[in-house]
């Protein structure tokens, strides 16, 4: 027998294309399994995206399929909060019937949703939406909500629709509070920093506090004070306008507002935002030209802006000195882009409803999580009164961990649906194991390229943990229980889709022709009809047959380009078999950068430069803190940094980390001399949320009075046969939901105020 074939027969040498599920970037990957055991993990050189890149989180994802805090059976809380295990009927009917009493009494809109799919997972959010409207759930929120929404409503104002840079074409890239070498965000990320940086016609600029890795391979390192970018942005922005840097034929042919906006930085005063944020003048000068004469510009904000003072602000303040350059729709540039599911609703941008019980502007029909527990805990009479909870750790990820649990306490129904018993899961009355994300079909909606976008369904490579349920499988029980399916026929359409996605199309449509509840629940739908004629591993992937039938429809020239033939419902349903196909991914869409301002929902398709309150937000500024710290709380806390081994709350057991299994709080070593503190020490952290203690590092590339913990510490994690323990601070103990942006409600958790004290030995 040859070599090859015996790798054929033998099972542990086959290779399984996935992906990872770690972080936003979901790499390609390849695996081999030995019973359910991820023997090993390469990246795969296939995939469209990705193409064989990974980061050393990838390879370890055995500690994310094999640990022992799955979870196998549905769990009740009983009284004295201890769980008892029972069937899925029993938790099916239990959950409907703890729902309806709910709305019985309160009301539906009093029960709210909360999660949708972390960084692997989307496919469970799309059948949720048949689950809210079979209870009629409309209160909603996510993680978006304490990061991203601030930057969707200016969006959304801008443009009415999401923007994403071209990195790997840009002349000069911006990471503004974001270090991709450690949390990624967009395809190869490492490869593409350093690609850049070795390019000497090309400029990384980076805008951070911290010396971090990408800082390390920066042109221009800005090490701004921490919280005061917002000065630091005004004053480049103003530097752009004043030496008559902006690109006025562009502004004038394709923005409106731009004399406005460029009126209020004209007034800023330079020489005194670069003393408040620490920036020399002359280097942001230097940084200001060296973007107004680049021939493409692409930034990336994230958290270290997101989750700090004046965020709102920021976010439209780089966004304003990107298109006063005329740096949108050509390569290189912000650019929009095509999505299987878009993730926020842009269009919506500027006509939000408010929070009926904590007033806070419900941005693309998100709460703020930073008033969830709040508004549980409040006397209001429109208050919420029960949690769905799905795919996310909110009593982790939230500011504030234990008012969360406060409000999981008051509310009548929780239900918690995870694959692991998790910080939210122990408080909930209900909890549905999940199967995990390698034991059913997955996929994200976060592709962003432009102008060609990609998609990838990943098959199930495992057989389902037994006791667990893909999420497809748990929302269609949890409809069928309400009795709203009870009219349809299954076995027909199922029939159809068996024939065949042409026939299938056809019943489809016919039927819902007749009876809405198929359109109105149609991802259950889809999923017990389309689905079941599937192969058992793409089973939960028959939902994006309606999402190919949406692109083909809106997109059918560019779909047409990526390869895929046809016409109207022949098109979507070729589309969607490339997808069930496409075990590398597929290239879903492909356009012209010439077609980018096609996507603007904007008066005339014109870019909007004209937002009023952020303009007047630019004029306060004069008047804004640059400090928040006191004689309490003499130093800021960043808490919850991104770090090597650092995958937010996915992976719950510490042995996954090859070091810093702790998380250690950084220090610069100015501070931990004041503070007579040495490496492996121990601190109490202090902050007007609450109290922790740490293990130190002294670490240079922190300033001196800024110290920083990593994220997703501070998991409880039962080792097989031990008791639970928790290693590491768990970040939202410090945090507090008050400290947020006045206009989106996000967090500031990377400029929490705190006080340090050594613990005695
Ligand atoms: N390894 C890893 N990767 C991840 C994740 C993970 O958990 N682990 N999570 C994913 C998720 S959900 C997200 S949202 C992204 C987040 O990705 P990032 O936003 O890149 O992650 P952070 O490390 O939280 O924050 C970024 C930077 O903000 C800086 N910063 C702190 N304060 C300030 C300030 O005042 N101004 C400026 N300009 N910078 C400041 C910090 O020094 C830090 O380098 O990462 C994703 N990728
Ligand atoms: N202080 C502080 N807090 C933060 C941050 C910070 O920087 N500082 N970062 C914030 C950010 S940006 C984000 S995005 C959030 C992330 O916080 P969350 O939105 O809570 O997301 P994760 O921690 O990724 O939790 C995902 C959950 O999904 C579960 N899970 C994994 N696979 C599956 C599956 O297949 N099905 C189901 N049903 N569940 C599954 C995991 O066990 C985990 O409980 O954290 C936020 N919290
Ligand atoms: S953690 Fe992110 S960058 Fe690293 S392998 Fe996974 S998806 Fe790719
Ligand atoms: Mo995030």
């Amino acid at each position: 027998m040859s070599e090859h074939s015996e790798e054929i027969s033998d099972p542990t040498k086959t290779w399984h294309k996935t992906a990872c599920v770690l972080c936003s970037a979901n790499c390609g990957l390849e695996v081999r399994l030995d019973d359910r055991v991820i023997t090993r993990v390469r990246g795969n050189k296939a995939h469209v995206a990705s193409k064989g890149y990974t980061c050393e989180k990838g390879l370890r994802i055995n500690y994310y399929q094999n640990n022992t805090g799955r979870i196998t059976t549905p769990l009740k809380r009983l009284e004295d909060g201890t769980y008892i295990e029972v069937d899925w009927d029993t938790a099916i009917e239990g959950v409907a019937r703890g729902f309806k009493s709910v709305a019985e009494k309160y009301g539906a809109n009093k029960i709210l949703y909360y999660g949708g799919g972390g960084q692997g997972n989307h496919i469970g959010g799309a059948h949720s939406t048949a689950t809210r409207r079979a209870y009629g759930i409309v209160r909603k929120s996510n993680a978006l909500a304490q990061e991203k929404t601030g930057e969707a409503w200016v969006e959304g104002l801008m443009f009415g629709t999401h923007t994403h840079g071209g990195f790997h074409d840009a002349e000069v890239a911006i990471f503004l509070g974001k270090n991709p070498w450690h949390s990624h965000g967009f395809d190869e990320a490492r490869r593409v920093l350093k690609e850049i940086s070795n390019d000497e016609t090309r400029s990384l600029i980076v805008i951070d506090p911290r010396r971090t890795e990408t800082a390390d391979l920066a042109d221009y390192w800005l090490q701004v004070r921490p919280g005061t970018d917002a000065f630091l942005l005004a004053a480049i922005g103003a530097v752009i306008v004043n030496e008559g840097l902006t690109d006025d034929r562009w502004l004038s042919e394709n923005t409106f507002g731009a004399e406005p906006t460029k009126s209020v930085f004209k007034n800023v005063p330079i020489r005194d935002y670069a003393d408040r944020c620490g920036i020399p003048e002359n280097q942001i000068r230097d940084v200001a030209r060296r973007i107004a004469t680049a021939e493409s510009v692409s930034t990336y904000e994230d958290l270290g802006i997101e989750m700090g003072p004046n965020s709102t602000l920021i976010s439209y303040l780089h966004r304003a000195i990107s298109i006063l350059t005329g740096n949108f729709g050509k390569p290189g540039a912000l650019g929009p882009h095509t999505s299987v599911a878009p993730l926020f609703n842009y269009s919506a941008a500027g006509k939000e409803p408010l929070d009926p019980v904590t007033g806070g502007k419900i941005i693309s029909g998100l709460i703020p999580c930073n008033e969830i527990a709040d508004g549980f805990l409040s006397d209001h009479p429109e208050r919420s009164r029960a949690m769905l909870i799905e795919s996310g750790n909110p009593v982790h990820s939230l500011a504030g961990s234990e008012k969360f649990r406060q409000a999981m306490r008051v509310a009548e129904c929780t239900v918690v649906i995870d694959v692991a018993m998790t910080e939210t899961a122990e408080q909930a009355d209900w909890v549905l194991p999940a199967s995990s994300q390698y034991e059913k079909a997955e996929a994200t909606f976060f592709s962003a390229a432009f102008p060609e976008n990609m998609f990838h369904l990943r098959p199930a490579i495992l057989e389902p943990l037994e006791g667990t349920l893909s999420e497809p499988e748990i929302h269609s029980r949890l409809v069928q229980a309400t009795g709203v399916l009870e009219g349809v026929d299954f076995e027909a359409l199922r029939a159809a889709a068996e024939e065949g996605l042409q026939s299938f199309s056809e019943a489809f449509m016919n039927a819902a022709m007749e009876n809405k509840a198929i359109t109105e629940y149609g991802a259950v739908v889809l999923f017990e009809t389309l689905g079941k004629a599937l192969p058992w591993e793409k089973q939960g992937g028959a939902v994006l047959w309606f999402s190919c039938q949406m692109v083909a429809q809106k997109y059918p020239e560019q779909v047409r380009a990526a390869g895929h033939t046809g016409e109207g419902a022949e098109l979507g349903n070729a589309l969607f078999q490339a997808v069930l196909d496409g075990e590398d991914g597929v290239i879903f869409t492909r356009h012209t950068h010439e077609q980018a301002f096609d996507f603007l929902t904007t008066p005339d398709q014109r870019i909007n430069l004209d937002i009023k309150e952020m303009h007047t937000a630019l004029e306060d500024l004069v008047t804004a803190p640059v400090k928040y710290t006191s004689e309490e709380f003499p130093y800021i806390l960043a808490a919850g940094e991104r770090r090597g081994f650092s995958a937010n709350t996915i992976i719950r057991d510490p042995a996954w980390r090859k070091k810093d299994q702790e998380g250690a709080l950084r220090m610069h070593p100015e501070d931990a001399e004041e503070l007579c503190v040495d490496n492996g020490e121990r601190v109490r952290i202090t902050t007007p949320g609450g109290q922790a203690v740490a293990v130190v590092e002294i670490n240079e590339t922190v300033l001196p009075g800024y110290v920083s913990l990593p994220n997703g510490y501070g998991l409880s994690y039962s080792p097989a046969g031990g008791n639970p323990e928790i290693v590491g601070v768990a970040p939202n103990e410090l945090t507090s939901t008050e400290w947020r942006d006045p206009i989106a409600g996000t967090p500031w958790h990377k400029h929490v105020p705190a006080r340090l004290e050594a613990v005695s030995k």
